[in-house]
């Protein structure tokens, strides 16, 4: 007598020994460098007063990072996700603008 083959459980493949992938699926998300950039008219006060309000930097640290800007023409802030970077770029500049001080924040991907 012929006999039909067993059928398939259904789902079988569900039923299988996982196996690793063959590759990562998934990548780390980027960091992003925030800068700020030297010009000739902010305050070095204000630039201070910005790196300890937006970036929780101490006085020392926060004039240590206005001075290396002023004298290299750049200088990173922080690194942080896209998503906080992007927060803290328009904040800067939003902040700076309110101001009326030409100070510019900008990011690169780390
Ligand atoms: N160059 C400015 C001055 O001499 C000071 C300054 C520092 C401006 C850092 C911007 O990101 C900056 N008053």
């Amino acid at each position: 007598m012929s006999q039909e083959p067993t059928p398939k459980p259904e789902h079988e493949e569900e039923h299988g020994v996982a196996l690793a992938p063959a590759r990562p699926e998934v990548r780390p998300p980027p960091l992003y460098r925030v800068l700020l950039l030297n010009d000739d008219y902010t305050p070095m006060d204000f630039v201070v007063e910005v790196l300890r309000l937006f970036f929780g930097m101490n006085r020392e640290k926060a004039t240590q990072v206005m001075m290396h800007v002023h004298t290299r023409g750049r200088g990173v802030c922080g690194v942080f996700s896209r998503e906080v970077a992007e927060t803290k770029v328009s904040q800067v500049n939003d902040f700076s603008r309110s101001h009326q001080h030409p100070l510019l924040c900008t990011m690169e991907q780390a």
